[in-house]
């Protein structure tokens, strides 16, 4: 662990790069997580290092689909699993989805410092991809699912993704929500819910919302899926980006996730 003084200005975001840099010294996340971390990093300056409306409205969403799915599956990489794990956890018991790790760099040695991660956090079973269970459309270490997960999955949460297995989860007719800092990402892009935000920040406001929502029924979920709209979302990020502290938020991204 670094020396940095919790006085010192970039305190928080350097207390990241400290849990990153200890998950590629546990062996969970990939060399390559740091550079993504990275990228994350100069996206969040871009989007004020703070929760937008517009990512509200993502969770919100976010937490409906995830509450209305019949097999929710959480999909857990190298550097969701150094910045959240016990949030992973705690998400997967709010909407009694399971964990599966899938990585994109393959690493048999990474998967299970990643299960172990996930178990030490109190996951009550982790999923593993099996070699004979493979998605379409993708040629990736990706494509290695688990048959009693995201094989079978109606809704897939994939934090941190690179596209690929997003886009062939949705040509398989799967819907995908992710968190990612990046709106011009092709996971942004493919995904039918974009929460941009760090994942760190995103995820404790996720699980209270999918507490929140735990009430409503199917029609009340239905409504708050079918009422919102992921690229009106990115385009609203992108606002952010181009107009910086002048940003407001459009009257009808405060009511999307207001309604
Ligand atoms: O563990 P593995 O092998 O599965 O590899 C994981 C990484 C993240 C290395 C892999 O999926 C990858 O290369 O991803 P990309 O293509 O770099 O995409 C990661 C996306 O996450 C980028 O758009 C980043 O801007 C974004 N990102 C990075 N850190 C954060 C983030 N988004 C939210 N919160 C963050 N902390």
């Amino acid at each position: 662990m670094s020396d940095v003084p919790s006085s010192h200005p970039r305190y928080l975001s350097l207390k990241l790069r400290d849990a990153i840099v200890t998950g590629v010294e546990k062996g969970i996340t990939s060399a390559h997580g740091l550079i993504a971390h990275g990228r994350g990093e100069a996206f969040d300056y871009l989007v004020g290092e703070e929760t937008q409306a517009f990512a509200e409205a993502a969770i919100r969403s976010a937490a409906a689909m995830l509450l209305r799915a019949s097999h929710p599956v959480i999909s857990v990489n190298g550097n969701a699993a150094a910045l959240v794990p016990a949030e992973l956890v705690s998400l997967g018991a709010a909407c009694d989805a399971p964990l599966e790790v899938n990585i994109f760099h393959a690493s048999k040695e990474r998967e299970t410092a990643i299960e172990k991660e996930l178990r030490d956090n109190g996951a009550p079973r982790v999923l593993l991809p099996l070699a004979g269970a493979t998605l379409d459309h993708i040629d990736s270490n990706r494509r290695y699912v688990n048959p009693e997960g995201i094989a079978a999955a109606d809704v897939v949460f994939v934090p941190l993704e690179d596209g690929d297995r997003c886009e062939a989860l949705r040509k398989a007719g799967v819907e995908v929500v992710t968190i990612d800092l990046n709106p011009l990402s092709r996971t942004a892009r493919l995904a039918s819910v974009t929460i941009v935000d760090n994942v760190v920040r995103a995820m404790p406001l996720l699980i209270d919302a999918v507490g929140t929502l735990k009430v409503c029924d199917e029609e009340e979920l239905n409504g708050i899926v079918s009422s919102y709209d992921n690229e009106a979302i990115l385009d609203e990020a992108l606002l952010r980006i181009r107009h910086g502290g002048g940003y407001h938020p459009s009257p009808d991204i405060r009511g999307c996730f207001r309604r």
